[in-house]
């Protein structure tokens, strides 16, 4: 699967322009929903074996999504994205 046809299927996400990869930029409340939100994804992240790249800056959350080892994007970046939507709409995001 490539980047352009895994942000078609979901929301918010667009493809990376420097690497076959996706990215978002979740917004919230404050550092500690932004925290709250990593802390939650990380657990999945290990259970996938699937880690995120991101960056936090207090409440921002910027993330990229790619599988190394595919040199792109596939179902495992779409499980992941999908599950982070999932988990910021529970926490106090804008
Ligand atoms: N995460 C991501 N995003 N892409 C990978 O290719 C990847 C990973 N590979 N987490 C895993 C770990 C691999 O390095 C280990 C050795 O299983």
């Amino acid at each position: 699967m490539g980047a352009a046809a895994a942000v078609k299927q979901l929301d918010g996400w667009t493809v990376t322009k420097v690497r076959d990869a996706i990215e978002k930029t979740f917004l919230f409340k404050d550092f500690n929903q932004a925290f709250g939100f990593m802390a939650r994804v990380s657990l999945r992240a290990e259970q996938l074996d699937h880690h995120p790249e991101w960056f936090n800056v207090y409440n921002r959350v910027e993330v990229l999504l790619s599988t190394h080892d595919a040199d792109g994007v596939t179902k495992l970046d779409l499980e992941l994205a999908g599950f982070m939507d999932k988990i910021a709409k529970e926490m106090d995001h804008e």
